[in-house]
Formats: C-alpha cells, structure tokens, sequence
C-alpha cells in the first residue's frame, strides 16, 4: 500500500467534485480527486440540463462559464401545460432573471478540462474508493489500482461521490426521506425541438416534460410506472404517449420526432442526510441529499454547496478560521430544504398519482391558481430561476 498526503481528499468527480477541486486550486488549497468511473464514461452521463441564474453566476465568477455563455440556451420563460391548455410563466419578467438550458454532460467536460489544464490532481478508473476515521485528526481514503492498494491522508475528506458512494456510507446519519410510486423515462433524440420554452405537462395519463440540449437535440421525459424496464417502451410507444400528454385543445400534439439516441429511466424520491458533516468529514451534492429533478434543481444545489464549502475549506487551512466549516452544513441545509420543498410542490402538482378524485381536483385547482395569479406564478418562477 503507498500512502500520500494532501490537503483535501474529494470522492466523486461529477459537477460537485470538480467544481470544488478548481475552487480549492484559485484559492491555493491542494486537493485530489478520486473517481471511481473512467474518464469517458463519466462524461457520456447524461443528466440535468437546466443551470439556475445562481449557479450561471458561481460557474462564471469561477472562469468556468465560457462554453455555458457559447453553447448554453438562454429561457425567459416555461409553459405549464394542463386541461388541453398551454399557459406560459414569464420568469425573465417576473424575476428579472432566466435560466440556462446547458446540458450537466458539458459542465462536467469543461471542469475536467480545466482541471487537467490547471495540472489538477483528478484520477479516474479507480474504483469505489472507501473513507476512514473521519472522526479523528487523520482521515483517509482508500482504492485500488491493478491490485495495488491507495491510501491518501488528508487534513479533510469530501464525499462528492453521489448517491450510491461511500461518503454517504460514512457520515452514517439516519436520512429523512420520501419515495416517489413512479420513475421518469428519459430519452434524447435527434430531433429539432418543436418547441423554445420547457413545456411541463401534467395529463391524466401521466407528467411529461419536454426540454432541449440544443436547436438540433430534444430531450423528452414521461412519468411511468417505477416497475417499469426501458423494453416495455419501444420508440413508437414513447412518441405516442408524448403526443397524448402534450396534448392541446383534445388533440394529440406530436413532438419532432427523430432517433432516440440514449435513454434510461430514473425513481424519483427525496432523500437529506444531516448534518452534512462529520468530524473532517463534509458532503457535498447529490452525496448530501437528492431531489425529485421536477424542479431541476440537483446539479444546482451541487454547485451551490461547493461554492460555499471551498471557501471554508480554504479559511481553516489556509487561517485557520474555523467559523465557515462549523457553520457549512447549517448554511448548505437551508437552500437544500428549499430546494426539497419547491421540487416536491412541483412533483406532486404535476404528476398523476393513483386513485384520488380529490387530490386530482385539487392538482387542477393549484394549477388553475398557479398560472392566473400573479403572487403564485412568481413565486414558483423565483425558486425556479433559483
Ligand atoms: P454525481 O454527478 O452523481 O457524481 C458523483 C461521482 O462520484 C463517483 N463515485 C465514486 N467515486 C469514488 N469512490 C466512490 N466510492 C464513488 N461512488 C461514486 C460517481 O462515479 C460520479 O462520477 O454527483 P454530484 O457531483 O453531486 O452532482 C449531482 C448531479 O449529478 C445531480 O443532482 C443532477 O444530475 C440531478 N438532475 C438535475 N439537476 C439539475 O440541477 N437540473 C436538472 O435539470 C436536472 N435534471 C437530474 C435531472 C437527474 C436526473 N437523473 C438521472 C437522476 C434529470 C434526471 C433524469
Ligand atoms: C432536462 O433538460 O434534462 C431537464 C429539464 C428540466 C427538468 C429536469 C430535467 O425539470
């Protein structure tokens, strides 16, 4: 076993880890950075693709915003589509701010760029890394590679290694959390959009959401059943039931169609691990906590907390200022509870959920209420541009 040291030692390296790791570099802070999957497979995952005015700012600030102000698709606005009627929210006039439709898959490309070319520390394929004795002075991550085992001490360890990673294992906090009866399917074709704003559709058969990565690539999602397999959703299948829940005025309303080139279904549940911290070691991302992605809000929040965790991280090493790490999980939680809220208000006002006469009523009524009151469509347009 070969045995290092540094400063920081971060697990994961989607949008959270890398973001935090090129943070921690401007602020003079060393860092590596352990991923359990190869370089390529990280960047084929495809996920989120809606980046808030906030989280624009932070990548910007951090000279990381080049290809999101290139590439990226600025949206002024959504429309919720309901009862065969389509109603727009104008967030840019509501909020005097708008979101950026920029896919997660090119974030994670330009902050692993930009790591390498800063001569940064990430090592990919190294498999499931584990973390030990947080709760004492030196904790440690350990992997493998070729069968030689890696150990890296670190005066801090962050779990940025998502859901399914050992940074979560570790913290060892009892979760509150919600699941979810269904899953979204999830398709990206090469089709031109029909559409230049996000269209969030709730149908009686079911939510449908259509969105964009750019003007020659359309990404669709329905809400199915979470007993579903992607074999039970042959591609007409899929074109079909999009045209039946975008619906307008009675009559199927048909998205472009093109050929699907990726798909894949993800359960929908809520999931918060508190504190965020124990003893040296600090969660960060989807590693912290999930959200249901109806309020797209995930990779958001994993930005959101590495802005303020490098910064404390760089104050008790650097100064040894101790207030901004003691205080990091308490500050993190409370955009993360906001965030929890606004994404289970939109998931259970958009989708179709068993049985209830009633509660389906009164999902109309929420809505009816959303898009004709003002006070109601800026405040869901607020958490939204975030
Ligand atoms: P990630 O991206 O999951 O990265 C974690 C990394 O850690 C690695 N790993 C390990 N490495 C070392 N050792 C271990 N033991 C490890 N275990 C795991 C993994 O291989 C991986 O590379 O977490 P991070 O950085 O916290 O980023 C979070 C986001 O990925 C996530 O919140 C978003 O994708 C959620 N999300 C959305 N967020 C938005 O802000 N806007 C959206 O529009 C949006 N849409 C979505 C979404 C998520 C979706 N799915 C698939 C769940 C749409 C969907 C369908
Ligand atoms: C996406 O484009 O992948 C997307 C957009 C909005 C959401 C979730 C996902 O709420």
């Amino acid at each position: 076993m070969t045995t290092e040291r540094v400063q920081v030692a971060i697990l994961g390296a989607g949008p959270a880890g890398l973001l935090l790791s090129h943070l921690l570099h401007l602020a003079g802070v060393r860092s590596v950075v352990v991923e359990a999957r190869d370089q390529e497979y990280v960047q084929a995952r495809v996920r989120a693709g809606v980046v808030e005015h906030g989280a624009a700012e932070i990548l910007r600030e951090a000279g990381v915003g080049d290809g999101l102000d290139r590439e990226g698709l600025p949206h002024d606005g959504i429309e919720l589509r309901f009862d065969g009627e389509g109603h727009r929210i104008p967030m840019a006039d509501l909020t005097g701010r708008h979101i950026t439709v920029y896919g997660q898959q090119k974030v994670v490309r330009d902050l692993t760029e930009r790591r390498l070319a800063d001569g940064g520390d990430v090592r990919f394929a190294c498999g499931p890394a584990q973390v030990h004795d947080v709760d004492g002075p030196e904790p440690s991550v350990t992997y493998e590679v070729g069968g030689v085992g890696q150990r890296i001490v670190a005066d801090f360890v962050v779990g940025c290694d998502g859901a399914h990673g050992a940074g979560r294992v570790a913290l060892g906090a009892a979760p509150v959390e919600k699941e979810y009866p269904f899953a979204w399917l999830g398709i990206l074709a090469h089709a031109a959009p029909r559409i230049t704003e996000l269209v969030y559709a709730n149908h009686e058969r079911g939510f449908a959401l259509y969105s964009m990565r750019s003007n020659e690539v359309s990404r669709l999602y329905l809400q199915v059943p979470a007993s579903d397999r992607l074999e039970d959703w042959p591609d007409d299948r899929i074109w079909e039931e999009l045209a039946v829940r975008f619906s307008l005025g009675g009559e199927p309303w048909e998205p472009t169609r093109g050929e699907i080139f990726e798909r894949s279904l993800a359960p929908l549940h809520s999931y918060v691990g508190e504190p965020m911290q124990r003893g040296r070691l600090f969660l960060a991302g989807d590693a912290a906590h999930i959200v249901p992605p109806t309020g797209a809000k995930g990779m958001n929040l994993a930005i959101r907390d590495v802005s303020l965790l490098a910064p404390a991280l760089a104050a008790q090493l650097r100064d040894g200022e101790e207030s901004g790490l003691r205080t990091y999980s308490e500050r993190a939680l409370r955009d993360v509870w906001r965030a929890e809220y606004f994404s289970w208000w939109m998931t259970t006002m958009l989708h179709r959920f068993e049985g209830d006469a009633f509660d389906r009523r009164v999902q109309t009524a929420q809505l009816r209420s959303v898009v004709t009151s003002q006070a109601h469509s800026t405040a869901l347009a607020e958490a939204y541009v975030g």
